[in-house]
């Protein structure tokens, strides 16, 4: 089977919903030492993917929408452990990352911290549905270098911007790199909200951050 193969299987379980499947998927391609980054990407992010574009074609509904994601996240929860630990050990920077307040989707944000983390950055990920506010607290008080936003949705996006309004408004803006993602975002949401940049994948988000950092 080629690797083009392997991905369409992965995604074809996905969106057929068949979280067995799914689950023995990523267990094989941990045993066999596969590249997990793409396999998440270009196996089970195409899946997901998928059962959001049939979601909003109304061909599945809210049950499959929710199981979908179960079964990303459990698969998930077998290949971001092995992702991280075979990354570097020295800290480059520290990133302080969440999805923002009124948004539960947290896969996508999930995977870009713990590449980030893979990557030797020092991690604090606050999980989903986060205030602005908090995040703006952890950020100064983990000294951190880099605030990370996820938004999933056109609804919770302006708190992406807000976020950059609470820095001005304290006057701390210039000591965070502020950098926002997630399905909606683009380049010119991102200039809105004068952030310092987005990314639309866990490697361009590395990328992004080394970048901001000069690592
Ligand atoms: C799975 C899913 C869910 C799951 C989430 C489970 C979980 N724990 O995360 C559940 C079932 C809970 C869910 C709920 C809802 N969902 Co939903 N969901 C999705 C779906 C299908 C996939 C999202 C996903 O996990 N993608 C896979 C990951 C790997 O990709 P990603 O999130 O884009 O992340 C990558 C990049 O964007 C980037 N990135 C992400 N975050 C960040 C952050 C930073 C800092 C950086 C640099 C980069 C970055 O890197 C990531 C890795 O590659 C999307 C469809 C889609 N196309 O996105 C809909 C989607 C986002 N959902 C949608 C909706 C409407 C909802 C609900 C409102 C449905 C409802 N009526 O209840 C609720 C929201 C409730 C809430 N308050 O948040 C809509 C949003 C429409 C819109 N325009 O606003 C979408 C687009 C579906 C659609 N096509 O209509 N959902």
């Amino acid at each position: 089977m080629t690797q083009e193969q392997f991905f369409k299987e992965i995604s074809d379980a996905i969106i057929n919903l068949e979280k067995e499947k799914a689950v023995e998927l990523a267990h094989r391609a941990v045993n066999e030492n596969m590249n997990l980054l793409e396999v998440i990407e270009k196996g089970f992010g195409d899946g997901i993917r998928r059962i959001g574009d049939l979601w909003e074609e109304g061909e599945f509904f809210l049950p499959e929408l929710m199981l979908g994601g179960t079964i990303m996240q459990e698969s998930m929860d077998i290949l971001l452990p092995k992702l991280k630990s075979g990354g570097e050990n020295i800290s480059s920077g520290t990133v302080v990352i969440a999805t923002i307040e009124g948004d539960i989707h947290s896969i996508g944000k999930t995977i870009v911290g713990t590449m980030l983390s893979a990557n030797g950055f020092e991690v604090y990920d606050l999980g989903a549905d986060v205030p602005a506010e908090q995040i703006i607290e952890t950020a100064i008080e983990k000294n951190a270098d880099v605030i990370g936003v996820s938004a999933l949705l056109t609804t919770t996006m302006f708190g992406q911007k807000k976020i950059v309004e609470i820095l001005e408004e304290k006057g701390i803006r210039s000591k965070f790199k502020v950098i926002i993602g997630g399905a909606p975002v683009n380049k010119s949401w991102t200039e809105e909200c004068k952030a310092d940049g987005f990314a639309g994948s866990a490697v361009e988000a590395v990328k992004l951050v080394k970048e901001l950092l000069n690592k």
